[in-house]
């Protein structure tokens, strides 16, 4: 790719225009004066909460901390209305950033970036967009989510199919009419359990096609009141202290006792308090080892067992929901709105495609077991292409031309999950190798923004002209991940964390796991040491042999 006569130049493009790209555009722009334009598929911004518009589609993080802390103002004024922040309120908040810091005058909707290549000669990116604009840029950065780029199974005959389908996360902006019809859901990960009990009262009748049970908790979602949150304002520091420095992103205090060590009457009192008051506190305010050894986890996994068996009423529905094959949290951990009590109504079949997988979708609907479901509505719940599959969507190429696709084929190769060895001046927010998805996703992006506009800054006062992650340095960041998910459970279940969704994607766990207190550290220690395991170089770079 050549930089033709039209290319615009400016100091940084940035893509994406989710909670990522808006704080980026504001610190490049409003912190260190610079050029920088967002490009953004969507017609508007929001990202991963413009996209998920699905029935039921709500954030798992508590609402008063899934935001910006950046805007202390904005913290104060803005009224979150339930305990869990649902998309159209997330939307609304995410619309009301862009508007009080104007950030969409530097945001370009309705265009994907096609290609970024690195140029050596000059340091600087060139990106091309589907609109056919042309930018040279010194920075590159990407918000482009973790989980962006959705996946529809290729199952046979989907293009024979005559009825309407949809995948959760591009959803239709003007909703879907389920009223009477016969809906078929494919998928039961966190957007199948949420869409599940929403769909369900609407449809004529539902027939969910389950691979894997889920081990879900109830959220006990509720409207919050003012008192709470004006109790949560007041010491709004003090949490946004304890959720950065934490395992999670969340200001939860750990939890020192054990499973293995409780009496089984004190475990199930335990378990049924928290599983009374809802939410990840089962997990993270249980015992401390019930994510982290077999034993304890055992106990956590048969009580959320015991409790499908006795909410379902249906003794085979409740056998076929029951997640035997893999401990609980090893998927990412679920919480819901009256899922497992959903399979009590008589207008919703759950099917087992585990043992009957799907044959083929025929022109009516889904043939499965020699059967054929005849559905108006298929809705693939069946995820993404996680944290690697947007980033293969575009033609991004490093020193020598080096495919950033190539570079992963194995599986991505990152230092600290914000930099690649061989692509100077490209930043990832949030990207593999950094605790991103295991947190909570604001502390993680804020952290990294702040992070990456702290080095462009060091690089501008120091006239560096670029800044790249070494290859030992990434070379032993890749290791020290694998060496912490080993430790984990999260090994032990084919999930979306280890690509395991994507047929042929390579089993590599891709999420930082020690947490992201432990991350921040080590990131502010990279820094405090001159930026380790970086090279800057005021000049134009030599090709170096960094694959
Ligand atoms: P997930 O969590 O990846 O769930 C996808 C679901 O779809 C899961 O139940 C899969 O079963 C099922 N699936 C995927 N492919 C197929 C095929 N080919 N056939 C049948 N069933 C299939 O995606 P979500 O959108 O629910 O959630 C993604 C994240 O977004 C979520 O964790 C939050 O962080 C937000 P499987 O378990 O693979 O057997």
């Amino acid at each position: 790719m050549t930089a033709p006569a039209t290319t615009k130049e400016l100091d940084a493009v940035v893509l994406g225009a989710g909670f990522a790209g808006l704080y980026m555009v504001k610190r490049l722009r409003d912190m260190l004066g610079m050029s920088v334009r967002a490009f953004e598929t969507g017609d508007n911004v929001g990202g991963t909460w413009y996209w998920n518009r699905y029935p039921g589609a709500r954030c798992d993080s508590p609402s008063y901390i899934y935001c910006f802390s950046f805007d202390k103002e904005l913290l104060q004024e803005w009224e979150w209305s339930g305990k869990y922040p649902e998309q159209p309120e997330i939307l609304r908040y995410l619309n009301h950033v862009a508007d009080r810091h104007d950030l969409r005058k530097d945001i370009q909707f309705n265009t994907k970036v096609t290609a970024a290549h690195f140029d050596e000669n000059t340091n600087r990116w060139l990106v091309e967009t589907d609109n056919g604009d042309r930018i040279s840029a010194k920075y590159f950065i990407t918000g482009i989510g973790c989980l962006s780029a959705g996946q529809v199974p290729n199952i046979k005959g989907l293009e024979t199919y005559q009825g309407d389908w949809y995948h959760t996360g591009s959803w239709p902006h003007d909703g879907v009419d389920f009223e009477g019809k016969r809906v078929g859901v494919i998928g039961t990960g966190s957007s199948g359990i949420q869409a599940i009990p929403v769909i369900a009262e609407q449809a004529g009748h539902l027939y969910v096609f389950q691979r894997t049970p889920q081990y879900t908790v109830p959220a006990r979602h509720e409207t919050v009141d003012k008192a709470f949150l004006d109790e949560i304002k007041s010491r709004y520091d003090e949490i946004w202290d304890k959720a950065r420095w934490s395992q999670g992103g969340q200001p939860i205090d750990p939890v020192e006792r054990s499973a293995l060590d409780a009496t089984p009457e004190e475990r199930q009192q335990i378990y049924e308090e928290l599983w009374k008051e809802g939410g990840h506190g089962f997990l993270f305010g249980s015992f401390w080892d019930v994510a982290a050894d077999r034993r304890a986890n055992d106990t956590a996994s048969e009580f959320i067992r015991e409790k499908i068996r006795e909410i379902v009423k249906d003794p085979d529905t409740a056998e076929k929901l029951l997640p035997v094959d893999h401990p609980f949290a090893s998927k990412r951990p679920l919480i819901d709105t009256n899922y497992y009590e959903t399979y009590n109504r008589d207008n919703v079949t759950l099917v087992d495609i585990r043992h009957d997988p799907i044959e083929e979708i025929t022109p009516k609907g889904v043939r499965t077991g020699g059967e054929e479901y005849e559905l108006d509505i298929i809705v693939f719940a069946t995820g993404f292409d996680a944290m690697t599959g947007a980033f293969d969507r575009i033609d991004i190429r490093g020193r020598q031309g080096y495919p950033l696709r190539e570079k992963w084929s194995e599986g991505p190769k990152t230092y600290l999950g914000v930099a690649n060895a061989g692509f100077p001046n490209m930043f990832m927010i949030t990207g593999p190798g950094s605790p991103s998805v295991l947190s909570n996703m604001p502390v993680s992006i804020e952290q990294h923004v702040e992070w990456i506009s702290d080095a462009i800054d060091h690089m501008e006062k120091n006239g560096y002209q670029a800044m790249e992650a070494d290859p030992d340095a990434e070379k032993e960041w890749v290791e020290h991940v694998n060496e912490v998910a080993d430790q984990t459970m999260f090994t032990l279940a084919d999930s979306w964390y280890l690509g395991a969704n994507i047929p042929g994607k390579p089993r590599v766990f891709m999420p930082y796991p020690a947490g992201v207190g432990i991350y921040r550290e080590k990131c502010d220690e990279v820094v405090a040491n001159g930026y380790e395991g970086f090279h800057l170089e005021t000049k134009q770079a030599e090709p170096a042999a960094t694959r």
